[in-house]
């Protein structure tokens, strides 16, 4: 089973230039929530290390490029970003790390909640001891 899961958008764009817009739940396969962006990432830094326990979200490198490894906790998978054409999901249970950030990426998030750190699992041990106990409770 692929871990990784991209969703290609519809180009709008013409002579004049780039368009691609989303719609929730269309597009995006959720509500969307919250919108967050991470730029200007200093070079050699990673980010993310974390699994959510309910939260969905899609990542789109509307500029530059990054580079994502999604990991199920029994299998490992990446993927290079670099395309405002298409989006990666997070999924729930998914841990997720980004990489190799090009110093002009901008990452734009789209959220299906509000910010709420008690969603977070940031310690790798606990999320293998979840996924191992076979713990998806949260949905
Ligand atoms: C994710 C990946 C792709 C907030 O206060 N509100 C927010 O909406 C967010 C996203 C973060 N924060 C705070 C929490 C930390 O104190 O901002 C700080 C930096 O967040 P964090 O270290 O979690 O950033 P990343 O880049 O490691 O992870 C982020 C998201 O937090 C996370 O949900 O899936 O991007």
């Amino acid at each position: 089973m692929s871990l990784i899961k991209l969703i290609d958008f519809k180009s709008l764009g013409d002579d004049r230039g780039g368009l691609v817009a989303l719609g929730a739940n269309k597009d995006i396969p959720f509500n969307v929530k919250r919108v967050y962006y991470i730029f200007a990432t200093q070079s050699g830094v990673s980010r993310g290390f974390h699994a959510h326990k309910k939260l969905k979200q899609l990542a789109i490198c509307i500029a530059g490029s990054c580079r994502f490894v999604m990991d199920s906790g029994l299998d490992k998978q990446e993927i290079i970003m670099d395309s405002p054409h298409q989006g990666i999901v997070i999924d729930k249970m998914q841990w997720h790390e980004m990489h190799d950030f090009s110093l002009d990426c901008v990452l734009l998030v789209l959220a299906s909640d509000y910010y709420d750190e008690d969603d977070y699992i940031r310690d790798y041990d606990k999320f293998l001891q979840l996924v191992k106990n076979n713990d998806y409770s949260y949905s």
